[in-house]
Order: structure tokens, then sequence, then C-alpha cells
């Protein structure tokens, strides 16, 4: 489905004014603040955020899944959902395949339809948490940890030809979650199996091309639910410094343990240098896989105060990592990126000066006024016009049902189709 630039513009023309008070209201707020509201909505405009592949189709539990008809059948499809996102939020100009999910028919017609589209590769996703129809050796017992070594030599096959094939898509780095560990006290030998994952990750490490980066992502537990190989941001760290500087730590908001300060983990790895970027989502209890934000907002801010305050010349892979049951998937990721630049844009009109003058005069209640009036201010005009500037929709979930576009996509594509992922 193409979407006329016309109608987002009659869309925009329509919504334009109330808009344009909105924003003369809060131009006028952030100027008596000293703020520079041009530069502000020139950082939002540069923020894109990539799509995971395999969240363009509904996700399911593992009791059921209910798809939703109109769901990209092949990676042409995923292209055409990403570019029609991008073209009505203008915030996400790439796509990151998870292989084997995604692999191209032809790698050089996918990258001509990319750039068509305005969308270049980020980071490819191996898996080793799946067998694969045909495959030699089971990863039920682990993969880059096994204790035969002939699984974990076919592991690290399957990660030097994800990287091959990420290379001539021209992405520049690998992420690789292990789903390895163990599921019963005893189960495994914890250091053997750290040992044992170091040397396959040094492995693939060695066959990384110059430009490219490794971006290890932790995760506590499921599938395995006793012990993980690389359980949480030590273990990463710990793989990482081992590695060498190619290797970085991915921060997944769904893979902490309750209550885990995730935005200090983001500071410690900031100060290394050693993050690699996120996958946004949310979550309740667990890696719920959430839309980012639906849950505990205030927390993404934290997170952002942080990113902000490394951001000078770091470039951080930002994706979203969702998917679940009920909403239209497109609708869920139109709300994630409005989410994620909405955290960005608040925690960009934090006067860091003013922080600091009360954390080293021990001020708690100034330090907190300071966040709290950032995060209480209502940045959704700088969004839409940041949006507005990049010849995108004022707002985009209202754009989206206008057209219809579920029910065209549904009547291109069928109901049946089922789009890869988990
Ligand atoms: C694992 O839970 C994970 O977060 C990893 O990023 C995987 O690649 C992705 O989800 C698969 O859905
Ligand atoms: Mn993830």
């Amino acid at each position: 489905m193409i979407i006329d630039q016309t109608i987002i513009d009659s869309h925009n023309s329509d919504s334009e004014k109330s808009h344009q008070d909105q924003l003369a209201y809060i131009s006028d707020e952030l100027g008596k603040k000293g703020i520079d509201l041009e530069g502000i909505l020139d950082q939002i405009s540069k923020f894109q955020i990539t799509i995971p592949s395999w969240a363009l189709g509904s996700g399911g539990t593992r009791f059921g899944k209910f798809p939703i008809g109109g769901e990209p059948g092949n990676l042409n499809e995923k292209l055409d959902d990403i570019g029609l996102l991008h073209k009505i939020t203008g915030a996400c100009d790439s796509i990151s395949l998870h292989l084997p999910w995604d692999i191209p028919e032809d790698t050089s017609a996918a990258k001509e339809k990319a750039t068509e589209l305005g969308i270049s590769f980020d980071s490819v996703n191996s898996n080793t948490f799946q067998d694969k129809d045909g495959q030699e050796h089971s990863y039920k017992f682990g993969s880059l940890s096994h204790t035969d070594s002939k699984v974990r030599d076919q592991a690290i096959r399957h990660n030097v030809e994800v990287i091959e094939l990420g290379a001539s898509l021209d992405a520049d780095a690998i992420t690789i979650w292990l789903a390895d560990g163990s599921t019963f006290p005893g189960q495994q030998n914890f250091a053997g199996a750290f040992e044992r994952t170091l040397k396959s990750l040094e492995q693939i490490y060695k066959t990384l091309p110059d430009n490219w980066k490794m971006f290890l992502e932790h995760k506590p537990f499921e599938p395995n639910f006793y012990s993980t190989v690389v359980n949480d941001w030590g273990s990463s760290l710990l793989l990482a410094n081992k590695l060498g500087e190619k290797a970085l730590c991915l921060v997944d908001l769904g893979h902490h343990l309750p209550n885990m300060n995730i935005e200090q983990v983001v500071s410690r790895l900031i100060m290394e240098g050693k993050l690699a970027g996120f996958h946004f989502n949310d979550s309740k209890y667990a890696d719920d896989d959430l839309t980012v934000g639906s849950i505990k907002p205030y927390q993404l801010f934290l997170i952002f105060i942080e990113l902000v305050e490394g951001i000078k010349d770091n470039s951080w892979s930002w994706m979203i990592d969702a998917s679940h049951n009920v909403k239209d998937p497109l609708e869920d990721l139109i709300q994630s990126l409005e989410a994620i630049r909405n955290a960005f844009a608040q925690a960009l009109l934090i006067d860091r000066n003013k922080l600091s003058g009360a954390q080293n005069s021990n001020d708690p209640v100034v330090a907190q006024e300071i966040l709290q009036d950032a995060f209480k201010t209502d940045v959704r005009p700088l969004l839409r016009e940041a949006r507005l500037r990049s010849n995108a929709a004022i707002d985009p979930i209202a754009v989206y049902r206008e057209l219809d576009i579920r029910n065209n996509l549904v009547k291109e594509r069928g109901t049946q189709t089922i789009a890869t992922g988990l």
C-alpha cells in the first residue's frame, strides 16, 4: 500500500491550527527557561529508531496466537510496512533482521527496495534458540555453550553466516542473544558453560569485518528457568571486555530482574564505553514485550537522562523489541516510536548545570523538582512539529485509521498470512 503525500498534507492542514497554538505555548514556556527550541526540534527529528523484522505481525504467547490479517508474509512486505510507518511517523529509517526468519531471497533486490523506501539495514540477529528444519544438531541443551563441540561449531557457523549476509546488506553489527542455560539446579556447570560460550564467541568475533560490532544481549531467565549463561549486565560486560573493543553490551529493557535500576546499569556501561544500544519495550512482570512507555514511562525517562548525558559522540543502536497479542502491530509500533521520542525530548529539557548544582550541594528536593518539571512537560507539540517538518503526519494513528490501512493490507495480502517471529 502506498500512501500519497497529499493525504498526509491534507490531514496535517486540518489539525495545523490547533497544533500551532499548542506549539506556540510550549515555545513560549521553553523560551522563558532559555531552552533552544530549534536545537531540540532538530535532535528529535534526527532521532531514528530501528524496527525489528519480527514485530510486524501479531506476537503470540505459548498459549495462543491470534493473527490480525494482512501480516507481511515475506521480507519485501515487511519492508513495505516499515516504509509505511516511516512515511507517517518520520521516525524509523531502518530494519533489523532476524535470521534465518528473514533471509532475503535476493540480497541486491532487498537492498534496492529498502533504499527506495529510505530504509537501511541495522544490526542483524542470529538465532540459535530454535532448531530449524533439516538442522543437523539440536540446540535443546544450548548452542554456543553446548557441551558437544559439534553443536557449538554449528552455532558458530550460523553466526558467521549471519555476519556475511549482514555485510552484504551493509549492516555493521550482529546482535547475539543466547537462550543457553539450565532449567534445573545441577544441570549445568556454570563456569564450564561460560568458558565454552566465551571460546565460541571468540571464534565469531575473529570473523567480524573491520567496521563491525558485536552486540551481546543478556537476559536473566526464559526459556531457561534456573540459570542463563549470559544472564545479566555483569556477565555481558565480562564477555565484552574479554572479547575486545568491537564487543558491546545491548540492553533490552525487559531483560532485568524486578526492580532493577536500569538507568544505573546504562550509566555504568556508558562509563566503560561498552553500551551497544537498546531493545525498547515495557513490562509489568518479566520480559512482557509490551508497548514502550505503556507501563513505566518514568523509568524510560530516567534512562534517557543517562543517555542524553552520554550521547555526545556515541552512535548507539536504538531498536524496538516488542510483540504481543492484542493490538494491531503497526499501531503498537507507532505508539512505541512516540513514547521513545517523548522520553528523549523530555530528557533534553533537563538543565544539566542546575542538576549538577543540586547534586553537588546534596539537595535531593531541587534535584527531584528539576527531573519532574521536565517529565511533566507536555512535549507532544514538539514531536508533532518534528513530524510536520519531516513531511510525516501530525497524528500518525489518526492517519492510519483514516486510511483504514489494516483492512487495505488484509485486502492485499489476505487474512491468513503469518509474519515470521515468535
Ligand atoms: C529475547 O527475549 C529477545 O529479546 C532477543 O532480542 C531476541 O532476538 C528476540 O527477543 C526475539 O523475539
Ligand atoms: Mn531483545
